[in-house]
């Protein structure tokens, strides 16, 4: 059996030593009796020289090589040499000399697109146009039309290989807080959210829908003495609204809790997790964030270690002293005031993440615990990065008359959720908890501009393919 190198464990230490890699032909450049062969694997590259000579490399070799398309697949046997200076076009820091090269797959030489052309950042290109260079510069459409080439840059593979660790350190965070993870169903009776953005469609004859959110279930599983829940899944939206931060589907990080005293062991329970999960990113992830810097420059983000909790009325106040005079102390925040407490609330605690609590109850949906102190005002949060959303939570109305007035005053048919509406007429916990995005999360702590920059295959009001 052969044993394969990945490209990127290929340094110095292993200087002389004859490996074998699999990758893509990134580039190839013939130059009379050698070729130069740049190998990709994953977001790694490196280069193989093959020259002439009696024994190895042969001519046909050569010219066999040189005739190789852009992004085929091969197996390439070489030694490893370290070169007198150091190499600016390939990630890794030390060639191979050529000995031998098989062609596992070979791709069509008309590729929609170029890796290349994918990568280039807007930096890049803007300089070389000063010099008269021209590039191909790739649109938002062609990239996701033409996903699975796309995906192979290095950005891309950085994005979403943070995104797979926000997943696990939400995962690791909520298992080491006593939490259990739970599967809710997606195939649903009614509306979990309320509103216009549901799915319809038909199930075995009857009319359904396609989960708003876990939340219903979520909650039931507290009915149900589990004490503190979270689920990772999928969450359905038929938003016709064409925005940079709204998806038609996308993956909800939900949880559930009991709550003993106070609706802020829920906020205890975030300011913890992301924390968690901001420095976990940074010490995790160390190359994938520097892959997307170089192609998305971006500043990295500020968090204070103790969080950073705002009531709404104190960000209404704060956004009317800065003359923003239609700020609703009563309604919901506009997207443009949201940026905007965002940057005073930067200016005034150093942070990019900060909670918004104590939301107008005109604001939120039917299940959200009015306020104690005030029923114009709700036990219920936003969660901010950059002065945008990525989390809603509240507590919830644990009491079935209430929530039966709510559903109602809010529009909802309480004959479609009887069954949530009668789990807690058996005893009911006090509870709340939250639901985040988590292609908003991504795209807001690597400030990227779009949405569709951290789903894999967005869905959105246009897009039902690939
Ligand atoms: P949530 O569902 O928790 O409210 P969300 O981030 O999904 O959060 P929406 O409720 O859809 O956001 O909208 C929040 C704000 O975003 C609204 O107040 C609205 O001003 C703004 N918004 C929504 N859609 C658009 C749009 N198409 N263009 C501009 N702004 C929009
Ligand atoms: P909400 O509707 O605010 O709350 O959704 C929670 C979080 O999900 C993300 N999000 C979206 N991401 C991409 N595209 C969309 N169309 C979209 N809509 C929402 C946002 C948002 O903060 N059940 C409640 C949560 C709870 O109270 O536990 C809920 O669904 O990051």
């Amino acid at each position: 059996g052969h044993k394969w190198t990945p490209v990127r464990t290929l340094t110095s230490a292993l200087d002389k030593q004859e490996v074998l890699i699999r990758g893509r032909v990134h580039t190839v450049r013939a130059k009379g009796k050698s070729a130069f062969l740049v190998v990709r694997e994953g977001g790694a590259t490196v280069q193989v020289a093959f020259f002439v000579d009696e024994k190895v490399v042969s001519k046909q070799m050569v010219k066999y090589i040189s005739g190789l398309s852009k992004e085929s697949i091969v197996d390439v046997w070489g030694v490893v040499s370290v070169p007198p200076e150091a190499l600016a076009s390939t990630t890794q820091q030390v060639e191979l000399s050529g000995r031998k090269i098989y062609a596992v797959n070979k791709a069509t030489p008309q590729l929609p697109i170029s890796v290349d052309d994918a990568a280039r950042s807007e930096q890049a290109i803007a300089e070389g146009e000063k010099k008269g260079e021209k590039y191909v510069r790739v649109s938002q459409d062609t990239r996701l039309n033409n996903r699975s080439i796309d995906l192979r840059t290095p950005a891309n593979q950085g994005i979403f290989r943070i995104q797979s660790q926000v997943s696990q350190l939400f995962r690791e965070y909520l298992l080491s807080q006593k939490f259990v993870e739970i599967h809710t169903p997606k195939l649903i009776s009614g509306s979990s959210e309320g509103g216009a953005s549901v799915f319809h469609l038909q199930y075995l004859g009857q009319p359904a829908c396609l989960a708003q959110s876990p939340q219903l279930y979520k909650q039931m599983a507290i009915m149900a003495d589990f004490g503190r829940v979270f689920e990772v899944g999928p969450v359905f939206r038929a938003e016709k609204s064409f925005t940079h931060r709204h998806l038609t589907e996308f993956t909800g990080l939900d949880f559930e809790m009991e709550i003993k005293e106070h609706y802020e062991e829920v906020l205890d329970v975030i300011d913890g997790l992301f924390v968690s999960i901001f420095e976990g990113i940074n010490a995790r992830c160390q190359e994938e964030l520097e892959a997307v810097n170089s192609q998305y420059p971006y500043e990295p983000l500020q968090f204070l270690p103790q969080g950073c909790r705002i009531k709404f009325a104190d960000g209404i106040q704060m956004l009317h002293e800065a003359g923003f005079k239609d700020a609703d102390p009563h309604g919901d925040l506009s997207t443009e005031l949201e940026r905007e407490l965002g940057k005073l609330v930067k200016e005034k605690y150093h942070t990019d993440f900060y909670i918004l609590t104590d939301f107008p109850i005109e604001a939120r949906p039917f299940y959200t615990m009015p306020s104690p102190v005030d029923p114009r005002y709700t036990n219920s949060f936003d969660v901010f990065i950059r002065g945008e959303e990525i989390i809603s939570g509240a507590q919830r109305i644990h009491e079935p008359e209430l929530l039966t007035k709510r559903a109602t005053e809010c529009g909802i048919d309480v004959k479609t959720i009887s069954a949530y509406i009668d789990a807690f007429k058996y005893g009911a916990l006090p509870h709340g908890g939250a639901g985040v995005g988590l292609e908003r999360v991504v795209m807001l702590f690597l400030a990227l501009n779009n949405i569709r920059k951290t789903s894999m295959f967005p869905r959105d009001p246009q897009r039902l393919t690939p």
